[in-house]
């Protein structure tokens, strides 16, 4: 859904703290637009800057994963969101019961509760209209909303339950990914911007990437 907006906001960089992420598997470079936006690589900057959490652990990583020296289980694991990845073992991730399967080892922002945020530094290629896909599970729905540059830039967006009463494991009700096709369409200044993910109501999602591309 469109909002118009009269004026595109511009990035405050005096106020903003947060930086796009990076340690050494992954560059310091914000993400680009069109393109995929992955939730966990949200911006460095920690709790009330860069993001908002309900509780300080990472109940993904160094929790659900173990810290075991691997990156993928340690990752952003001191920091309050909580992310965790894709698995392929005992058809957790690559499962029947999903509308689609997401890569192998895909990072993610999980455990979403209402009122938690997070903001991601992208680099949008120029001014315009986009459109984005989500790639996410949610087991009993919910809704989400966006803001650009610290302005309101959606409507509370609505994301379907992904719960399938055909799956024996109750716990794999987490897992049942799907791609929400132009979940929302909005207006994007060119150049640096930051754009903040809010979790509305519902929670309990996990929240993989945003596929933005040029709406024409
Ligand atoms: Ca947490
Ligand atoms: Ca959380």
């Amino acid at each position: 859904m469109l909002v118009p907006a009269p004026e595109l906001p511009a990035l405050d960089h005096g106020k903003y703290k947060g930086t796009p992420y990076h340690d050494n598997h992954h560059s310091g470079v914000a993400q680009a637009i069109p393109g995929q936006v992955d939730c966990a690589y949200y911006d460095l900057g920690g709790e009330g800057v860069a993001y908002h959490d309900t509780d300080a652990k990472n109940n993904g990583s160094g929790a659900l994963n173990p810290a075991d020296g691997t990156y993928l289980n340690q990752f952003r694991m001191n920091e309050g969101v909580d992310t965790s990845y894709t698995k392929f073992h005992d058809q957790i991730d690559d499962n029947p019961y999903e509308v689609i399967h997401p890569p192998e080892n895909l990072l993610y922002v999980g455990w979403t509760e209402p009122g938690e945020w997070f903001k991601i530094t992208v680099e949008v290629a120029h001014a315009g209209i986009y459109s984005a896909d989500l790639l996410y599970t949610s087991n009993r729905g919910g809704t989400i909303a966006l803001d650009v540059n610290g302005e309101s830039a959606t409507l509370p967006l609505t994301i379907q339950s992904t719960f399938n009463a055909a799956d024996p494991i109750a716990w794999r009700q987490w897992h049942h990914w799907n791609r929400a096709p132009s979940l929302t369409t909005l207006r994007l200044p060119k150049g640096k911007t930051v754009l903040t993910v809010h979790i509305l109501s519902g929670g309990n999602m996990n929240l993989a990437n945003f596929d933005f591309k040029e709406a024409h």
